[in-house]
This record gives structure tokens, sequence and C-alpha cells, in this order.
């Protein structure tokens, strides 16, 4: 009767029973962390005491802050390239690719569990492996041989039928689900695959599917793990890791959805949030400024291949800059063998390195009022660095097509060569660190200035009088919290820093405004901490003294961040209360010393002299880590008294 999700979760359950909503504990085989949420990682594994990580696996990728304009990400380098070595974590080199699709070629494994401090890490359910996004502090754990803490989710079955026609990609798929879910519509749930339709689909299509699955706000997203899997490791030389995984036949959904991949059009997502879906042919021939094509979505050899077959002896429009970064040095490595990356470097495409890059607004911000067509996950305003431009999400095959003419075109009415699976992979894993025991014993740590000490909050106090320091709407996504970017990304080890920028793009007095007023609270709508798993979004702010939020709902990596910090998420039980308060209210929670599961929390508004009740959601395990400021208080607290 399981489905693939519920069978690996029992197979790597540590507490609890898989009852839909209640909280369970799981075991974690893989971790996986990157450069931009790596650094505090580490800096929270060493504050644990940890001598070797506990895990299979844990791998260190650099992928995010590549720039180096300046010392600090090239210090943040030296800096995890020694504490991988010195802590049992291999290391990927700047270079050597973004994280997801270097994991999905060389390590992921069907029916493991993968948690990595990325909110894309369920690329890797493409393969079939149970990989969730989490903040740096919980991948920390996981390393320290901690299970992982979650709500068993609720599970939804896509089931795919026929095949995609040409010019429609897998892509198409996702946008289209975003389109019907929307992307609150995954929260505190998995998204499994199956259908006639799975098979006609190679493992990067199956992967682009689950990476885009964190934009339906899901936990993870799944591909049964079959043939085609088998092949794909047999291709990257690893065959030995296939492990047939598939929902038994009675398996029991939540929710089914049905697609016929045949009728799939062409699809967009409109500015400024991946589930404002249109088909391309609604919008086809607006004017195009900028095309990048890349990003852990949809980077790998046969996205980079349709997208050079379709530039193929023909030269991009004189207004379009075109930009390409393939998703891995595999992936860059055999293009420049096979002739590929020529077609591209001939078409006029600006060939950046293997890397996130202007996913993350590493550079390539477009000119302004743009219209910018990227093969990405995320077009949350401002995050490509303009705030002016008009950000579009889109396959590769309808980027390539629209670079050439210079404005938006429906792939299917061009004509190209479709790419065929490459005989033979340059597989070279010589960018990648191994560590070993005399790692272990010579290695020593470099920390440059840019890194300083991990904040610590203190335990939680039985009474908060403060004043609302923002109040927002729906939707706010860590990127509207703490924008990432060229500027602010070199301070990421840097909290005193970074918390410079929390909110900058929506209110630029956030960070005097909490000074001034030693702290506060936030206030917020639906779905309050979308999109990246950065636990920035939670640590600065509580460096700024912010002790409670109060949302109509919470992303779920969010919310984790926030409780590991010792910030109390709480939800508004009636809208109308979120209605009734104004920025620079004072609320007044009391009673926090007996918070209890169940329990709703009064606040007095002392402003307006009015009473609401808050329901805050807390497991046993959430309420003990909040009393004590924070997981690493915890952790500290529990090892002062064994
Ligand atoms: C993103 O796509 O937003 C990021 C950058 O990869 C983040 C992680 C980060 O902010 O460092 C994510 O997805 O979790
Ligand atoms: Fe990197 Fe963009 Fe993928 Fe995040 S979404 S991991 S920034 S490529």
């Amino acid at each position: 009767m399981p489905t693939i999700t519920e069978k690996i979760i029992q197979a790597h359950l540590s507490e609890g029973a898989l009852q839909r909503t209640k909280p369970i504990a799981i075991h974690i085989d893989q971790t996986l962390t990157q450069d931009a949420t790596g650094t505090m990682t580490y800096l929270q594994l060493e504050a644990m005491g940890v001598d070797q990580v506990k895990t299979d696996l844990s791998i260190s990728y650099v992928d995010h802050n590549t720039l180096q304009n300046g010392f600090e990400n090239a210090d943040d380098h030296k800096y995890l390239q020694t504490v991988a070595m010195k802590h049992g974590v291999l290391f990927s080199r700047p270079g050597n690719g973004i994280c997801h699709q270097v994991h999905l070629e060389r390590f992921a494994k069907p029916g493991t569990t993968l948690l990595g401090s990325d909110s894309h890490t369920p690329t890797a359910g493409g393969i079939g492996a149970l990989a969730i996004g989490a903040g740096g502090l919980d991948v920390a754990c996981a390393m320290a041989g901690r299970p992982f803490h979650l709500a068993m989710p609720e599970i939804i079955n896509v089931r795919l039928h026929g095949r995609l026609s040409k010019g429609v990609s897998s892509k198409d798929i996702i946008l289209k689900i975003l389109q019907i879910l929307s992307v609150k519509g995954g929260v505190g749930k998995v998204i499994e695959y199956s259908g006639d339709g799975v098979k006609n689909l190679s493992i990067p299509q199956r992967a682009t599917i689950t990476n885009m699955g964190a934009e339906l706000g899901a936990t993870t997203s799944i591909f049964p793990s079959d043939e085609v899997t088998k092949e794909f490791l047999r291709k990257q030389q690893r065959e030995e890791d296939y492990k047939e995984l598939f929902a038994d036949d009675d398996a029991c959904y939540d929710q089914i959805i049905e697609l016929d991949l045949e009728k799939l059009e062409p699809m967009i997502a409109m500015p400024h949030s991946p589930d404002n879906v249109l088909t391309v042919s609604e919008v086809a021939g607006l004017k195009v400024d900028q095309v990048a094509i890349g990003s852990c979505t949809n980077s790998s050899y046969l996205d980079m291949m349709s997208v050079a077959n379709i530039l193929k002896g023909k030269m991009i429009d004189s207004n379009v800059s075109l930009v390409i970064s393939c998703g891995s040095r595999q992936v860059l490595h055999t293009l420049s063998s096979n002739g590929g990356l020529a077609t591209m470097i001939a078409s006029g495409a600006r060939i950046l390195e293997s890397t996130c890059g202007p996913c993350i607004g590493m550079g390539q911000s477009p000119i302004s009022n743009a219209l910018s067509l990227r093969t990405f996950n995320r077009n949350f305003y401002g995050r490509s660095g303009t705030l002016s431009a008009k950000v579009c999400l889109v396959s590769p095959e309808t980027a390539a097509a629209s670079a050439l003419a210079g404005y938006l075109v429906d792939p299917r009415t061009i004509d190209y060569e479709l790419p065929k699976e490459p005989n033979t992979l340059n597989i070279d894993d010589r960018m990648i660190l191994i560590p070993n025991e005399e790692t272990a014993k010579t290695t020593k740590l470099v920390r440059g200035p840019n890194i300083k000490p991990l904040p610590i909050n203190t335990p939680l106090d039985h009474e908060i009088h403060k004043k609302v320091i923002i109040k927002v709407g729906d939707n706010i996504t860590t990127d509207h919290i703490a924008p990432a970017g060229a500027k602010v990304l070199p301070y990421r080890s840097n909290i005193e820093k970074i918390s410079e920028f929390i909110f900058m793009n929506v209110k630029a007095d956030f960070h005097d405004d909490c000074l001034a007023n030693n702290g506060g609270f936030i206030v917020a709508g639906s779905n309050y901490g979308q999109g990246s798993s950065r636990e920035h979004a939670a640590l600065a702010p509580m460096y700024l003294g912010i002790k409670a939020v109060f949302a109509k709902s919470f992303a779920r990596i969010h919310r984790a961040n926030l409780i590991n910090f010792g910030i109390l998420p709480l939800t508004f039980q009636e809208e109308s209360d979120y209605d009734a308060i104004d920025e620079f209210d004072e609320l007044m929670i009391d009673n926090l010393h007996n918070l209890h599961p169940d329990t709703p929390l009064t606040v007095s508004n002392t402003t307006k002299n009015t009473h609401f009740l808050v329901n805050h959601n807390l497991t046993y395990l959430e309420i003990e880590t909040i009393k004590a400021g924070g997981t690493l208080n915890l952790i500290r607290l529990q090892q002062s008294t064994t």
C-alpha cells in the first residue's frame, strides 16, 4: 500500500509514526551544503563540537558566491575547504558546478535521504531520493548524526500521461503544476510523480520538475526509480547505486492530479512570482532584452544541447544579451568536446562559469525596465539586481528561440534538431576533494577576517512587550527579507553586516528601527518566508532583536529556521486580527514559560487596547528549543546534562 515517500520515510524513521501532519524524525543518509549557506552551517557544526560527520556522505559545494570582487568570497571558500577536510566532508571546488546538478550526476541515490542547506535540494528527487531543503543548522545537526524533524507530509500524486511534443519541455510541466497549485499549494506536502509518461522523461527532465517543487512550497518532490534511472546511473559509471523504487499499485494519496503531456504547451511565469503562469502563445511577441540560460533547474547536458541545436548557424538578435551557464563541469566539458559550446559561442552567447551566477543576482543584472527571460526557478522582485526589471521563467527552448528573434517565441514554431543522449560523458571527479584521516589530523582551519562569530540568542522571556517594526502582505520571500546579489552575498558569514540589508527593498529603515526600539515584532500575511532556505532571514532578524513573527501562515523551511534561532512563529486565528494591527503598535505576549502544544496564546495590543488569540503549533521539542533561545542553546543544555 505505501507510496514511494512512505517507503523511504518508513525505512529511515527514528521517531513518530506515518500519520499525516504529525511530527516525525528521520535518519539522514547524505547532506549537501553550498557556500552561501555553508559557512554558517559549518560554524554551527564546529559549535556543536562534532569531530567527524556521522552521515554516509556529506559534501560542501562552492557555486553561489564566486565573483570574488573582494577578499570575502575567496576567504569563505578557503574556510569551507579547510573545515571540510578537517571534519570528513567532501569539497566540490568552485568551477565544478552547481550543487544540485553535480549531486544528481555524481552522488544522489534512489531510496536514500538527502538534507541540503538549499531549498532546491529536491532536485535529487528526480533520481528517486527523498531530498529535502532545510536551514543550515538543521543540516549541521544531520551531519552530527541527529535525526531531521518534520511533519509527516500529505502526498499529492501527479500522474503524467503520454509524451511531450517537440518544443515543449519538462519546465513546462512544472510551470503548469505551479499554475494549478500556486506557490503555497505544496506546503506540508510531497509531490509524487507516476503514470505512463514518466518513462518518457530523462533524469535531468525529472530533476527540473522536482527542483521547482520548491516553488510550490512542497517538502519535496519525487519520481520513481526505473530503467531510465538505471541507464542514467550506468552512464555516470555508478550503476551499483541503482535501486528500483515504485509506489504500490494501491498506494493512497491525499490528492491526485492528471496531466496529459501531449496537450501541454510551452508555459511562462510572468513577474514576479513562479506561479503567475500563462502559455507562451498568450504573450508571444513581447520584446526581450536579456536571455539567461542555466541554473540548477535547466543546465543539464540535454538542456544545453537543445539550446545549441536551436542556436546552430544563427546569430542572436542585436538587442538581446544572451548568457549561458552549464550546470556542471561535466556538462561544460562534454559540450566543449562535442562542438555544442562552439555553436553557442558562434551565435553570440556569453559563456559564464558553471555556477548559480545571475540566478542569485551575482552579476548580469539586466538593463532598467528590461524583460529578462530566464530558465531559472525564481523571478522574485529584485532578485536579478535590477528593481525595475521584469523577469519571466521559461524553458531552455523558449529562451533560445527568443534570443534569436529578439522577442518571445513559442518554440513549437521553429525548426531544430532534437538532442540525443551522449554516448560518453566527460566524467572526472578531480575537482572534488576527498577528506581522510590524514587531512582530519593535519588541516588547519583558515578563517578570514570576514568570518565573524555566530550570534546566539538569549533564552525566551516569560513576557515580551515590543513594537511591530514592519507589517507586510502575503507570499513574502526570504529574498524580500534577506536579499541576495553581489553586494550582499559576500557578508553571509558576517551577521552584523548582513543585518544592515534586512528588508532593504521593502522598508529601508527596518534595521535602524530595530536598533531604535530594541528589537520588535514582524507582522505578515500568508506563506511568510517562502523561497530560499537562507537562515540569514531568521538569524539576522534575531540579531536585531526580533522576538516573534505574527503571520497568517508560514513556509516550512523559514518557520523551522525561526524556531532554530529562538524566534516565535505565531499564526493569527482571525484575518481581522491581522487587519487591525499597524506598524509601531505595541504588542504584549505573556505566559510564555507555560507554552503548551495546541494551546493558543493571548496577545494584547497595548496601543489599541485590544486582545487577540494566536496559535503557535509548536511541538514539545520546538517549545524546548524556543525556550532555550534556539537549537544551539538547547544542544548545549543537553550536552551539559549528560
Ligand atoms: C536560492 O535559490 O534562493 C538560493 C540562493 O540557492 C537559496 C540559498 C541561499 O540563499 O543561499 C536557496 O534556494 O535555498
Ligand atoms: Fe543556485 Fe539559483 Fe539553484 Fe539557488 S536556484 S541553487 S541560486 S542556481
